[in-house]
């Protein structure tokens, strides 16, 4: 089973943190695949829900300098 969200971030100005928050959430255990979205100021996420928790996926965003915002859950692709 595979669960998406989108994620707003704060604090993206250029491909460099698209990147860095590219590899801080790939870096999740149990993240399937994710799509920065530098002109939406967003993240799209998609992920085992038995294996990662949103929390997880917001902490590695801070941690990675980034502000993140309350997720949103999205129909499956
Ligand atoms: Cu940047």
């Amino acid at each position: 089973m595979k669960q998406t969200i989108e994620l707003p971030i704060s604090g993206m100005t250029c491909g460099a943190c698209v990147r860095h928050v590219d590899a801080a959430l790939r870096a999740v255990p149990g993240v399937v695949s994710q799509t920065v979205d530098l002109a939406g100021r967003r993240a799209v996420i998609t992920f085992d829900p038995s294996a990662a928790a949103v929390h997880a996926m917001r902490g590695a965003v801070r941690d990675a300098g980034f502000e993140p915002g309350e997720a949103r859950d999205l129909p499956p692709a």
